[in-house]
């Protein structure tokens, strides 16, 4: 598939553009902690939890063992890990094929919360995060904008497509589990190779569960319907995630299909979202993709692999559980340092010491961080002001209609000159 000229120019322009950014990650991305086991004491989570049943999170406070070395910013961040699909969808030349990759990206996220029942750690209000992969291609930048309830506003960039959107959290604990309802909606522009105007696409997250907390063995699950949406063509892909039954054959099952404009089908789709996801040409027709008796069927018609998840090392061995994708999120080398804002969640006290294994000195920092939030807060009140973010405002989108959060784009402007040394990080 070639790439249409102008698009071609386009896409150097942006990556020139977002190569600035790649100053102070020059060593590349982090392959291990400095410890290799966390040996957190091990403690019922029933125990603890079974005097909540009703509330939400935020409203619990819960032993820093219960903790990973992550935060709501991180987890925003590590949707990321599979941005090469991105790619991919972006140099298809026919659209409902892109919106295929599209949706395979929108549920490529999954895969990494299997085996992660530990609480991330909650961003502090204006507490910002960037996570530049020079040898991927892309830059991503989050701020935490409101503090009660907890969200945050992100924004990632590469030559080919743009993602942004909102993340925010509603959880309730009902005892028999626990639930995550993500609220926000997730924004996509793809810029096709062929020269096809830019595409806007939209989703919205699946619920999170914990289950089996009461029998001491919990477990993730994501389930309920997801709907990726092409604006620009009226295409849509509809996935439905499959609760955990007790069937273990339900276990992690996606299946949809991607309709035309006229919701005619194009392509069913799928598979397992902690392993692989297939994808079929079925014009006019649904089939079931991805599983084995599929394969055997129709020779001259075989599904394809749209996404494979990475390989997850066995239990226990990266400490917190936490994918290898995970680790290269907190790192930080002496040359990003003196870069990144002082906001960033690098410089969190507490995390850092979470990710070394210092419980104690991790639940003292949390406290003190905490506390210094709780006195800003004080002194916003007594003058009557408002927290405003620095870095994102709320907006109507222009295609949508929705609210969204509106990055202004400084914040690499910035750091460019901080980099350069022509400019300080004012605190
Ligand atoms: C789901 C996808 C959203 C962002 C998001 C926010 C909160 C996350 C949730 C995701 C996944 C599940 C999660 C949750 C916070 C806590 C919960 C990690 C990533 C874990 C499984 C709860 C563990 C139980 C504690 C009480 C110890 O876009």
């Amino acid at each position: 598939d070639g790439v249409n000229e102008t698009v071609e120019s386009e896409r150097k322009q942006k990556e020139m553009e977002i190569a600035k950014s790649y100053k102070g990650y020059e060593d590349g991305i982090r392959k291990r902690y400095k410890i290799d086991a966390d040996n957190r004491p091990k403690v019922s989570l029933w125990g603890i939890l079974k005097s909540m049943i009703g509330k939400d999170m935020t409203k619990m406070t819960l032993p820093v063992s219960f903790n990973e070395p992550t935060s709501l910013l991180y987890r925003v961040v590590e949707d990321m890990e599979y941005t090469d699909l991105l790619d991919i969808a972006a140099d298809r030349h026919d659209s409902t094929e892109r919106l295929v990759y599209v949706a395979g990206f929108a549920a490529s996220e999954y895969a990494s919360t299997i085996g992660r029942v530990a609480k991330p750690f909650n961003p502090l209000l204006g507490e910002t995060y960037e996570y530049v992969r020079p040898d991927l291609g892309y830059r991503f930048f989050i701020e935490q904008v409101s503090h009660h309830p907890p969200v945050g506003a992100a924004y990632a960039e590469s030559a080919k497509w743009t993602y942004y959107g909102e993340s925010a959290v509603k959880s309730k604990f009902y005892g028999k589990s626990f639930e995550f309802n993500p609220l926000g909606t997730w924004f996509l522009h793809i810029r096709p190779a062929n020269g096809a105007p830019e595409e806007l696409y939209t989703w919205k997250k699946v619920t999170s569960s914990v289950v089996g907390i009461i029998t001491g063995n919990p477990v993730v699950d994501n389930y309920g319907p997801m709907e990726v949406k092409n604006w620009t063509t009226g295409e849509v892909c509809y996935l439905d995630f499959k609760a955990k039954g007790w069937k273990a054959s339900s276990a992690f099952q996606v299946s949809g299909k991607v309709v035309d404009a006229n919701g005619r089908t194009r392509w069913s789709m799928g598979g397992r979202w902690n392993d692989k996801i297939y994808a079929r040409l079925t014009p006019g027709y649904e089939a079931v993709v991805g599983a084995p008796e599929d394969e055997a069927k129709d020779k001259s018609n075989q599904a394809f692999l749209v996404w494979e998840a990475h390989y997850r090392p066995p239990p226990g061995e990266i400490p917190f559980n936490v994918t290898p994708f995970v680790v290269t999120l907190n790192d930080l080398p002496d040359r990003l340092k003196p870069v990144v804002a002082p906001t960033d969640s690098r410089l969190r006290p507490d995390q850092r010491a979470m990710e070394e294994g210092e419980y104690d000195f991790a639940a003292t920092e949390k406290n003190r961080v905490e506390e210094g939030q709780r006195a800003r807060r004080r002194i916003r009140e007594a003058k009557g002001e408002e927290f405003t973010p620095r870095w994102f405002t709320k907006a109507k989108h222009p295609i949508t209609g929705e609210d969204y959060w509106l990055f202004n784009h400084e914040y690499w402007k910035i750091r460019d000159q901080v980099a350069n040394g022509e400019k300080k990080w004012e605190d």
